[in-house]
């Protein structure tokens, strides 16, 4: 069974049925170091939407987690078990105008039926659909059945449109805010129509006592390899789109376990505790597809 989360019960619980909770952590005087911390160490010369996670800069992405982790160090303590860490943080950064960020779930980093894994998410400003709001699928953490990684194909692609349609909603975020997510929560952002960099940044938290892996697909083999993740460095350590070193590597499965996002049994259950998208998420959506259309950012799948 999964290790509690939260040391709240009730906040807990509604993680474990929702897949997400909005917690007050911050006070905005506090963020504001890290937005410092973010623009003066990082190079500048960005376009288009990004995680830092991808810079090709051993050195700069250590110094974001050892950064961040010591933000958030004492200031979570209280909320979250000390039956976790933080496996690696890195920053979101949305410029004006940039892309959508399309419907997906976090990476697999453990068994997933023992263990699960968090993302704490921590905007640095208010988040609202100006910027692209945050649209999360209630629930769907419990139908996600696949296993994901940099690049495994997108499980839930099929049905992308109906899930964002129906299924999804926006939760605005207030500076000081943050929002939990179980990995395997459906989510997305639209593109950032201010005129301000968007920024977020997320910590990834993993059970300390469980195996933690990293999956990629080896497309010239059809295999899919599952590499062992012995700690921070190993993340920090990867290369964009590039294998890990073979020395981790723990297994070679066939394709088929890939898994999939049951969209027929997540259907049934939203119907049943009837949380169908509301039309007005519906609306935003549609709003938002037509000012995308009107902008010419990257269309919406
Ligand atoms: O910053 C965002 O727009 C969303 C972040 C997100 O989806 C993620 O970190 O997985």
């Amino acid at each position: 069974m999964d290790k509690p989360f939260l040391n709240k019960k009730d906040l807990n619980s509604k993680l474990l049925k929702d897949g997400y909770v909005k917690l007050s952590l911050f006070v905005p005087e506090q963020l504001k170091k890290v937005r410092d911390f973010f623009f003066s160490e990082t190079p500048k010369n960005y376009q288009t939407m990004f995680s830092t996670f991808f810079i090709q800069d051993y050195e700069y992405k250590k110094a974001v987690n050892t950064f961040l982790n010591q933000f958030i160090g004492t200031r979570i303590k209280h909320q979250i078990s000390s039956e976790y860490y933080s496996i690696f943080s890195n920053f979101m950064v949305k410029p004006p105008m940039s892309e959508n960020l399309l419907l997906h779930s976090d990476w697999t980093y453990t068994d997933e039926i023992e263990n699960y894994s968090y993302n704490l998410w921590v905007p640095l400003e208010n988040i609202n659909s100006n910027n692209g709001g945050l649209w999360v699928v209630p629930k769907s953490h419990q139908f996600m059945n696949a296993i994901r990684g940099i690049n495994l194909p997108r499980v839930q692609y099929l049905n992308e449109f109906e899930i964002q349609n129906r299924y999804s909603i926006p939760l605005n975020v207030n500076f000081g805010e943050a929002i939990i997510w179980n990995s395997r929560l459906l989510h997305f952002s639209f593109p950032n129509f201010s005129k301000k960099t968007r920024l977020a940044f997320s910590n990834f938290f993993v059970p300390k006592t469980c195996n933690k892996y990293y999956y990629f697909f080896d497309y010239d083999k059809n295999k899919l390899n599952k590499y062992e993740v012995k700690d921070s460095n190993f993340l920090l350590t990867q290369t964009y789109n590039q294998p890990p070193d073979i020395k981790y590597l723990t297994q070679k499965l066939e394709p088929n376990v890939i898994g999939k996002f049951d969209i027929h049994k997540f259907k049934k259950q939203v119907r049943k505790s009837s949380i169908i998208n509301s039309y007005k998420s519906w609306k935003l959506i549609n709003k938002t597809k037509k000012l995308m259309l009107q902008e010419g950012t990257s269309p919406f799948t």
